[in-house]
Parts: C-alpha cells; sequence; structure tokens
C-alpha cells in the first residue's frame, strides 16, 4: 500500500512529549496529519488540537484509535498506559510509533511481542530517538566501519536540569538510562548480559528518597563494558555524551559544538536545558522516517524486541538498585520474527 494523501495520525497522550509531536506532525513532517488525539486530561487535549483541522479530541484511546481518518497511531503517553493502547493498536492492525519506553517492564512487553507476531508482520516502532541523532549516527558508523578496531568500553554522561517530580530510584534507571541501554546495544551490536549500580552520596539537592546521582555499568555478550552516570539534578544542563574506547584509538559525542563566544574574559556557549531541544532535529527526523515508512506500506526503526532487550536490562538495572548486587539481564531467545537464528 502506498499513501498519497497524507498519512493520519492518532496521537495518544498529549503531556510535553505528545504535544510536541502534534506541533511536529503539523507542521514540521511532511505527508501526515494530525486526525485524533487522546488525553484522561480532555482539557489540555484540547488545547494541543485548537486549530488542526479535522482533528477530533477523546478522552479514551481506543475512540482516537477508531475515529475517521485515523490510519497509523502515535503513543505519548505515560509508559505504564502503553500496553493498553499498544494492545487494541495492534488489534486494529495498525501501524505504531510507541514512545520508549515500550512498556515499563519485560512482562508486558512480552505480551506485546506475541500480539505483534500474531499479526505476520510488525507494526510497532519504538521511539529510541537517538538514533537518528546526527553524532550518534556517524559514531554509529566509525564503529561498524572497524576502523578503531573492536570497542572495548563506552563512557556515558546523562544529565538532565531538574530532578521530575515523579522521579524515583527505578525511574532513573527506566526513564532515563533506558535510553543508554538502547543506544549501547545499537551502537555496540551486542545484548546486555548483566547490570551492576554503584551510588555515591547523594547531591544535597537530591529530593528526599532519591539517590541522584548514580553511577551504572553494564556488561555485554562480546565482553564490552558500558558505565553511565546518570545526574537527574545536575542543575545545569540537558547533556548526554558518549565514549566509545577501541583497541586502536576513541570516538566522542555530545560535546555541543555549536555557537562559541569569546567575551569578557571566558568562552563558552549554550547548553540545552532539555531533551526537546537537544534531540529536536532527531525527534523530526526519526518521525518523518516514521511516516514516510508507513506510507510505503514498512514498518523500520527500533523494533518490539529492542523495547523488550531494553525492559529486561531495565528489570535487572532495578534489581541491582535494589540489592546492591551484579545482577544478569533475564531474556527470551530471540524469535526469529525478530530475525533471530
Ligand atoms: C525523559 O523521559 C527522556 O526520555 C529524556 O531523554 C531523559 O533524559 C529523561 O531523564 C527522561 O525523564
Amino acid at each position: 500500500m502506498t499513501h498519497t494523501a497524507p498519512l493520519g495520525v492518532a496521537v495518544i497522550g498529549t503531556g510535553t512529549m505528545g504535544a510536541d509531536h502534534v506541533r511536529r506532525l503539523d507542521r514540521v513532517v511532511s505527508g501526515a496529519r494530525v486526525a485524533a488525539v487522546a488525553d484522561p486530561d480532555t482539557d489540555r487535549a484540547r488545547a494541543t488540537a485548537a486549530g488542526l483541522d479535522g482533528c477530533t479530541v477523546h478522552a479514551d484511546p481506543l475512540a482516537a484509535m477508531a475515529a475517521p481518518g485515523v490510519e497509523a497511531v502515535l503513543i505519548a503517553s505515560p509508559a505504564p498506559a502503553h500496553e493498553a493502547a499498544l494492545l487494541p493498536a495492534l488489534e486494529r492492525g495498525l501501524p505504531i510509533l510507541c514512545e520508549k519506553p515500550l512498556t515499563p517492564d519485560p512482562a508486558a512487553a512480552l505480551r506485546v511481542l506475541a500480539a505483534e507476531q500474531k499479526l505476520g508482520a510488525r507494526r510497532v516502532q519504538v521511539g529510541f530517538m537517538r538514533r537518528w541523532d546526527s553524532e550518534y549516527v556517524q559514531l554509529a558508523a566509525l564503529l561498524a566501519d572497524g576502523a578503531l578496531g573492536r570497542p572495548l568500553m563506552l563512557h556515558c554522561r546523562h544529565r538532565n536540569v531538574a530532578v521530575h517530580p515523579y522521579f524515583t530510584d527505578e525511574t532513573l534507571i527506566n526513564d532515563s538510562v533506558a535510553h543508554e541501554f538502547d543506544a549501547a546495544r545499537w551502537l555496540l551490536g551486542q545484548e546486555i548480559t548483566a547490570v551492576q549500580v554503584f551510588r555515591p552520596a547523594p547531591s544535597r539537592h537530591a529530593p528526599e528518597g532519591l539517590r541522584d546521582p548514580q553511577f551504572v555499568v553494564f556488561e555485554t555478550d562480546a565482553g564490552a563494558l558500558v558505565d553511565v552516570e546518570i545526574f537527574a539534578g545536575s542543575g545545569f544542563g540537558y547533556q548526554v555524551q558518549a565514549e566509545a574506547v577501541c583497541e586502536r584509538g576513541t570516538a566522542r559525542i555530545g560535546e555541543a559544538h555549536g555557537l562559541l563566544v569569546n567575551t569578557a574574559g571566558r568562552w563558552g556557549g549554550p547548553v540545552a536545558q532539555d531533551y526537546l531541544a537537544r534531540f529536536a532535529d532527531a525527534y523530526d527526523r526519526e518521525v518523518q522516517d516514521w511516516v514516510d515508512a508507513t506510507r510505503r506500506g514498512e514498518v523500520t526503526g527500533p523494533s518490539a524486541w529492542d523495547g523488550y532487550a531494553v525492559a529486561a536490562a531495565c528489570a535487572a538495572g532495578t534489581e541491582a538498585q535494589r540489592t546492591g548486587r551484579r545482577v544478569a539481564v533475564d531474556m527470551i531467545e530471540r524469535p526469529r520474527f525478530y530475525g533471530g537464528a
């Protein structure tokens, strides 16, 4: 099926991310239109849909999926609500772009894999947007090319300006480090096998009950080591950096070589303040690719299997936080449907 008319998309969830995707589908991406939005907060949904021609507003995700003109779904509700939108969307056979994480736990992700496999063809792309960031893309190509030899280690830093009010120790893993789990799997082409979490004495700016920052170390099936500093309340900026250490050299991304100003005896430039700014181009390319592929009748990008693998790594990560131990990642064999043997 190749579409000529713009793809009608239902956007589920109109919080920060959902509203940004609505804007993107409406004004940035070509070949799509927002046909429906859903949010339990219908005032917020209505405000997001204001001015969008023919866009209907719903409280219930299922009603949005069934609305006139809807041919695809973008799920941007909070992670615990993903499964309740994914399963009915799959039942309808709709192509889906689901924000990360696919589901908050591996058991739910397995139910999504089962539902998708019943359809006989992929429908789900997971919103691991770093795979569209130009620096990540260059690093992935460099590592794949092998010019630097085998990657031995990956040092990652993931800093936010301020801790979200809903953040707990677990969300540091499930919401934030989830990105590094996916990025490391993708950059290295390896699976994560075990996770350990170390915690310094918390910052005195960390909210009561949250151990921020944390230091997460994971191992891969090819023997690489990955470390991630997650610092949700850094206070200064949104910073995502990675350095690959290989047998014949190193490669680093995320240094923000933007506008550099020399003045008054100092030099420097701005640091992005949130992910919408830091990864704006990546989100634009991700959603454009999803729309283009969907209109061609294809499903590309990170799969539900990738979402499951990250959920499994997150489960090991949160257990490592609770127990203080090294926890092995417990995963099913990769089904042939998702490229397994
Ligand atoms: C948020 O959900 C994201 O995906 C951001 O990229 C991450 O930096 C942040 O910690 C998460 O809460």
